[in-house]
């Protein structure tokens, strides 16, 4: 099942969620008709491809009360317990802007301004989150967003779960439409009757959603392409065996394209860890869907030393990187590549899926070497501003003059001339 060379690097490098012509092509007429026929296209198109005759896109205040009666208590508090967490840590992410000032009284600065209107895609299925609703709207709301709406498809009977609205509800979702895959993308991106124009679409989704999300970036800003999960696990001579096959099967069970790596310095380990992943499977219920995932992206490496090991991880720059080794935070300053990494034996991936705090929406598919995970930073833009009084647009002026005569633009140091020789404002 697993390979205990560092053979296939080339393949794990190469990892990209294809996205084929067919797929463009299908989803730039499904945007188009969204575009030209609006709510009319997306009853249409909800039937055509979700086989289901919705009588409203959007979820009725019925429907989310009794979401919200169908949720247990415990449940509701372990949801209210992980908002807190995750925005204890995403509070600490709020940026200022900044103002500087000078003898001469020319004033700069940099605001910090909420994005007005986002839209937070959550996928269907058995890939329905609540989880990921809470980590992709709570740092909206500590950004001052004003208005979070979400799209999420139904199931073939127009329902979307209970736990997914009552986790909207907890993390204050203010509108919610059923519709998914590239013609909720294309809702949001462009707007209909119903569902409002945003500025900015959040969260993962299939490969029509993220085709999709592709297509209309620059209509609308997007937070990535997120593509299947992935683990990459370091383990020395202290690594357990049992916890280590668990976390990699936590992982294999998201999608039979999820990836799962184990870099170990340990040779005893990879038997151990082997005999383990067997032993978990035969009861685990997606026991199927893990098990495509270890035999098709599943790998053991074996490397010299933990130096050896944070360069292979840094090569392969793993959404989640787990530092099961005696002494992590050593390890912590020489990762460059990496989503999330999770310290020591007994911080597991899973601890950041659901609770924590820190978010789980990470770059995936080698793409943390340039993207960030989901944050503040993400709901807000900056505007700069700047003011000079006369005189000292007056010690400038000259200097811009010759700047704009260089790039033969006349109409631009006119601007500045004429301030010079005019009296003050009239
Ligand atoms: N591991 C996923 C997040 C998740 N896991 C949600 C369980 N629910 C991507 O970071
Ligand atoms: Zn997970």
């Amino acid at each position: 099942m697993y390979t205990t060379e560092k053979d296939s690097m080339e393949k794990i490098l190469a990892r990209k969620m294809s996205e084929t012509k067919d797929v463009s092509s299908v989803v730039e007429k499904i945007i188009q008709r969204v575009r030209t026929d609006g709510d009319q296209a997306l009853f249409q198109l909800v039937e055509e491809i979700d086989q289901v005759k919705l009588d409203a896109l959007a979820v009725s205040a019925a429907e989310k009360k009794a979401a919200l009666e169908a949720t247990s208590p415990e449940l509701m508090a372990v949801f209210n317990q992980a908002k807190g967490n995750i925005l204890a840590f995403h509070k600490k992410q709020v940026r200022q802007g900044f103002v500087a000032t000078e003898d001469s009284g020319v004033v700069m600065g940099q605001r910090v301004i909420p994005l007005v209107c986002v839209g937070v895609y959550v996928p269907g299925g058995t890939a329905a989150y609540p989880s990921t609703v809470l980590m992709d709207v709570l740092p909206a709301k500590i950004a001052g967003v004003k208005k979070i709406v979400m799209i999420t498809p139904t199931d073939n009977e127009g329902k979307v779960p209970d736990a997914i609205l009552a986790a909207a509800e907890v993390a204050g979702v203010d509108e919610i439409y059923k519709v998914g895959g590239a013609h909720g993308v294309a809702a949001l991106a462009y707007g209909t009757e119903t569902i409002p124009k945003v500025d900015k679409i959040v969260g993962p989704g299939n490969i029509y959603v993220a085709t999709a999300k592709r297509m209309v970036y620059g209509e609308v800003d997007i937070d990535m392409i997120a593509g299947p999960s992935d683990v990459l696990i370091v383990a020395d001579h202290t690594g357990n065996p049992r916890w280590i096959a668990a976390d990699l099967l936590a992982q294999a069970e998201h999608d039979k394209l999820a990836q799962a790596i184990l870099v170990t310095t340990e040779e005893k380990l990879i038997e151990a860890v082997e005999t383990e992943l067997e032993k978990q499977l035969v009861n685990l219920p997606r026991k199927e869907i893990a098990a495509a995932s270890l035999e098709n992206n599943g790998k053991i490496i074996l490397v010299k030393d933990l130096n050896e090991a944070i360069e292979v991880a840094n090569q392969i720059a793993p959404e989640h990187l787990e530092l099961s080794v005696a002494e992590p935070f050593a390890l912590l300053g020489k990762v460059e590549n990496a989503g999330s990494v999770f310290l020591g034996h007994h911080t597991p991936e899973v601890l950041g899926d659901y609770f924590a705090g820190p978010n789980h929406t990470l770059p995936t598919e080698g793409t943390a070497r340039f993207y960030s995970p989901l944050s503040v930073d993400d709901f807000i833009k900056k505007s700069s501003y700047l003011y000079y009084p006369e005189e000292a647009l007056r010690a400038v002026g000259s200097a811009v003059e010759l700047f704009a005569k260089t790039e033969e633009l006349d109409g631009h140091a006119r601007s500045m001339s004429f301030r010079m020789v005019d009296d003050s404002v009239k």
